[in-house]
């Protein structure tokens, strides 16, 4: 068939490193980038035949968040700008890993299972982020569209999230909103705008936010935004990427894990800050008080704030839908305990991967999900979204339910549904903070996490950790999970996991106890009992200091 000669031809100068192995992981594909290439040109192919299969725009994000620059990756999305469905993420990890001889092969396969038909149009939409290799990894991932006769459409340097919105944009006709950059931006700040606009007296300070870019794609994006914002918020931006190094001493993650302030920003006491991840779908806040200890607002906090929200919201317009958080097993015990003991809202506990909480979201009328690490967003299903808006558009409603209905309708626009936001979910908690009239501490102080510690552990073979009830427990190696029950039980409220990444060569390891040094305790002996009981590499972890 010709079209696989021009497969064949073009593969020829995309090679594949011979005996390199990659697995389409938690995030897609994310490894050095000069280890890419190949791997571009191939999910090209991949996402051509996923359009032609699903007959509907398809995504793909040159990115690898928040990993360092010398880093890339690639993901793919789906036609409603979800991630891609699971049997295809095996598809992509067989085509990735063929030989330069069988790579035909591999997706003449991929074509017969699927019975796709090759006369079926196709289109991809393509997104990157400011890494130095993105735009080469890019222009790779063309080449493999085109070989296959498809259509493609650049936007260029965008967050992801912006590339999921734009995907289920197009593929709905328009119908939740324009397909470009300007769209978005003004879909966002209009929903922001109505939403702020009738609170009275917002200082100066309540308006003003510290936004780390984590010097990439989020901090152009965020200098985009910010005039359409209407002073209604004022960014003090750090971390822009006009000189430090993408994700170095910044972002979301470095202040997750390291539990301090990014470099660059000199908070005064009490003033808001938020860090983004390097592709621009995570948000973390944080604060430091008067005592000058630092304060971090993660993923769970995030999801506590938005929740109560809703729920009180949903109160006061009369509607009887159901809510629900979706979480991981890195949920702070705290978070989960004040959600489901006083909020009493329904908590459901998922895989690590927002494919996972995104999915268990979707079974709710509203589904809040967050990642303690800062990713997350709402889901409201149609039946909700179709209650609010008819609610909104009835006159025989009292004023505090038409307030309500109102606030609630702007807050489905203000939330990128497709995907975790760092930017839309920046609104949101922006506006929320305003609606209540609450700052920064009056949020921290809902609950009181727990102290916690993560770690890393190298193994010969991650795959040997093989885990149960949503990352919960170990079914193996052997004794492991008794070892870590008896280890949690030596400390108050101790809580252990462990698990092997989906995007580093490890295991993580989580504790969590009633003080900090119990937690540090914890996941160091925790630690140590992955390294003796799984195939520990190179020394043996170290106690704490
Ligand atoms: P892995 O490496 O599988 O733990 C990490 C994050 C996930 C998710 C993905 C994708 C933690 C503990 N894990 O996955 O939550 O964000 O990266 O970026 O934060
Ligand atoms: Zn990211």
């Amino acid at each position: 068939m010709a079209q696989f000669e021009e497969v064949s031809r073009k593969s020829a100068l995309h090679t594949k490193p011979e005996g390199l192995v990659l697995q389409y992981g938690t995030a897609g594909f994310r490894t050095s980038a000069r280890l890419l290439d190949h791997v571009m040109f191939r999910m090209g192919l991949l996402a051509t035949l996923r359009s032609r299969k699903t007959r509907a725009i398809i995504g793909v994000m040159v990115t690898a968040s928040h990993n360092p620059e010398e880093d890339n990756g690639v993901k793919l999305v789906d036609p409603m700008g979800e991630m891609v469905a699971s049997a295809w993420e095996g598809y992509a990890t067989v085509l990735a890993n063929a030989e330069q001889d069988t790579l035909v092969a591999a997706l003449e396969d991929v074509i017969e299972r699927e019975a796709i038909s090759m006369d079926q149009q196709a289109s991809v939409f393509l997104g990157r982020d400011t890494r130095s290799s993105s735009d080469s990894l890019s222009q790779a991932v063309l080449d493999g569209v085109s070989a296959l006769g498809g259509q493609s459409r650049d936007y260029g340097k965008v967050t992801t999230p912006q590339l999921h919105y734009m995907v289920c944009c197009q593929n709905t006709q328009g119908r939740y909103g324009d397909a470009t950059v300007e769209g978005y931006y003004q879909k966002l700040s209009r929903a922001f705008i109505q939403l702020t606009k009738n609170v009275s007296n917002r200082t100066d300070d309540q308006k003003h936010l510290l936004v780390d870019g984590a010097n990439g794609i989020g901090a152009l994006k965020v200098c985009e935004l910010e005039r359409y914002l209407q002073q209604e918020l004022k960014l003090s931006l750090v971390n822009d990427g006009s000189s430090g190094k993408l994700n170095h001493l910044c972002g979301a993650d470095y202040v997750k894990m390291q539990q301090k302030a990014p470099a660059g920003v000199e908070m005064r006491a009490g003033e808001r800050s938020c860090s983004f991840d390097g592709d621009a779908d995570r948000i973390v806040y944080y604060y430091r008080d008067s005592a000058g200890s630092f304060h971090l607002l993660d993923g769970d906090k995030i999801a506590t704030l938005i929740s109560t929200y809703l729920k009180d919201l949903l109160t006061q317009a009369g509607l009887d839908l159901q809510i629900a958080v979706v979480q991981t097993a890195y949920a702070n015990g705290s978070s989960t305990d004040y959600l489901e003991n006083t909020m009493k809202v329904k908590v459901k506990c998922t895989k690590t991967g927002v494919k996972h909480l995104h999915h268990a979201a979707q079974e709710f009328h509203i589904g809040v999900y967050f990642e303690a690490n800062g990713h997350g967003t709402v889901l409201f299903s149609a039946a909700a979204e179709d209650r609010i808006l008819q609610l909104s558009q009835d006159p025989n409603i009292n004023d505090e339910r038409k307030r309500a209905a109102f606030l609630l309708q702007n807050t489905v626009d203000l939330i990128n549904q497709t995907v975790g936001d760092a930017i839309s979910d920046m609104l949101l908690i922006e506006a929320v903070l305003a609606i209540r009239g609450m700052t920064i501490q009056q949020w921290d102080s809902i609950y009181t996490d727990l102290p916690n510690r993560q770690l890393k552990v190298k193994v010969a073979e991650r795959g040997v950790i093989v885990t149960t009830d949503a990352e919960r427990r170990t079914l193996s190696p052997a004794g492991l999970q008794e070892t870590i029950d008896s280890l949690a039980r030596k400390y108050g409220q101790g809580r252990a996991f462990v698990r092997p990444s989906g995007t580093e060569d490890i295991v993580r390891v989580y504790a969590e106890a009633a003080n900090q040094e119990s937690a540090d305790a914890l996941a160091y002996e925790v630690s140590l009992a992955v390294h003796r009981l799984a195939g520990g590499v190179g020394e043996e972890p170290k106690p704490p200091q």
